[in-house]
């Protein structure tokens, strides 16, 4: 039955993560998986979510299913939290939202809810995009091609060319939005640049996908949500996944979900209808704990306000190690200018590196980035900051 099997190649992210944990180096770094650890470099678990599971704990409960679509209170704090409390599309019930097995579910069920409906479009993912953009809407059935994003002379985003691909796109055509920290180049579009693109949108009719994977990394958790409050005035329904894996350090939880904005509640009832069926084919139902975790933070405003004191600090250590990585790289006597990677924004920063000198990075000191030159900042830490500098020094 096997027989003709292929041997399927690895995630090109987490196979480092194999490859990292082989490694016999002492001072190995990981900068490969985007994963944010403390400064001790201990994958943090943060004091809202042991608070949370504290009480959880000290009133258990039995574990039934769950509705198809989740937790009422965590999906009613997903919708908050994506589009305000008190926002016109909230109150006035044109939000679908479902709770999902992570961002990477949230992106899935959208898919194949878009593949029942458009199941001619085309999907177009940013140049370049986290690598599982391609290869979920790929196995969702799309065709998926590329809009121009990264720009490696300018150290920036190529954003003539962005809406040069928006505006030859076919009305239809799903595009895909990295809302904020851009994965993997760390470059995001400016507020008025995103005024442009949704004109753009709007005008030739593409239907956007906004996958928020990092909100709250970026400026802050209202900051980066503010580009989802200029999608709806521009009148567009669109769909907005969310994941709590970074955000609540709660990766292996699975938390995340689905938004879908209609236009009214009647259609986001229908809407809801069949992103229930998506979820029923496929797992059933979602688990608990990590969605009962994150929506008893959300809920309650102590722990709510130590999330957004805990997420500040994460968002706040990151930038500091941009600029440590800066002053670093000065210091170790690389001749060029670095400063770029101060203008990045959230977890990863595209160093510039050739696949070549990632190569040496790895073998020869045990620093794993992936071979297109993205480093994870959040991993860095003041104990392995000065070596990473050294080794980076030695390659360039
Ligand atoms: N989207 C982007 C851009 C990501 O970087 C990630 C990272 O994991 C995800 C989605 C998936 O999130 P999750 O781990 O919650 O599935
Ligand atoms: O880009 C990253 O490193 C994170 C983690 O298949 C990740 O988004 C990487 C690959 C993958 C799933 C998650």
């Amino acid at each position: 039955l096997f027989t003709a099997v292929e041997m399927a190649p690895r995630d090109p992210i987490l196979g480092l993560n194999e490859q990292f944990n082989a490694d016999t180096n002492p001072n190995k770094v990981n900068l490969g998986v985007g994963v944010y650890f403390d400064d001790n470099g201990k994958l943090p678990l943060l004091q809202c979510v042991q608070a949370a599971e504290k009480t959880m704990m000290s009133t258990p409960t039995a574990r039934g299913y769950l509705p198809i679509d989740g937790i009422v209170a965590y999906d009613n704090a997903v919708k908050a939290l994506v589009f305000g409390a008190d926002s016109e599309p909230v109150t006035s019930g044109r939000v679908a939202t479902v709770q999902a097995v992570g961002g990477t579910g949230g992106l899935k069920i959208g898919a194949d809810f878009l593949k029942k409906l458009s199941p001619n479009a085309k999907v177009l993912i940013s140049d370049p995009s986290w690598e599982n953009h391609r290869a979920l809407f790929t196995n969702a059935g799309f065709e998926v091609d590329t809009y121009t994003y990264y720009d490696a002379e300018k150290r920036g985003v190529n954003f003539e060319g962005m809406l040069a691909s928006l505006n030859a796109a076919a009305p239809g055509t799903i595009v895909v939005l990295h809302a904020c920290c851009h994965n993997p180049t760390g470059y995001d579009i400016t507020p008025e640049q995103w005024d442009q693109v949704i004109a753009a949108v709007k005008a030739k009719g593409l239907t956007p996908f906004l996958d928020m994977a990092y909100q709250g990394f970026g400026h802050g958790i209202a900051e980066d949500g503010a580009v989802i409050g200029k999608f709806v005035a521009a009148g567009l329904n669109f769909f907005v996944s969310t994941s709590f894996s970074k955000s609540f350090s709660l990766y292996g939880e699975r938390v995340g979900g689905l938004s879908v904005l209609c236009a009214d509640k009647e259609e986001a009832s229908r809407v809801l209808s069949q992103l229930k069926i998506v979820i029923r084919t496929n797992y059933s139902n979602p688990p608990i704990h990590g969605g009962a975790v994150v929506a008893a933070v959300l809920n309650n405003p102590e722990l709510r306000a130590m999330w957004e004191k805990e997420l500040g600090e994460m968002r706040v250590r990151i930038k500091a190690m941009r600029q440590k990585l800066v002053d670093g790289l000065k210091a170790a006597g690389v001749k060029q200018d670095m400063s770029f990677i101060t203008t990045q924004i959230g977890m990863f920063s595209y160093s510039g590196l050739s696949k070549d000198q990632m190569v040496r990075l790895r073998n020869e000191f045990g620093v794993y980035g992936t071979d297109t030159g993205r480093m994870c900042v959040a991993a860095l830490n003041s104990k392995n900051i000065d070596y990473v500098c050294q080794a980076i020094a030695k390659v360039v």
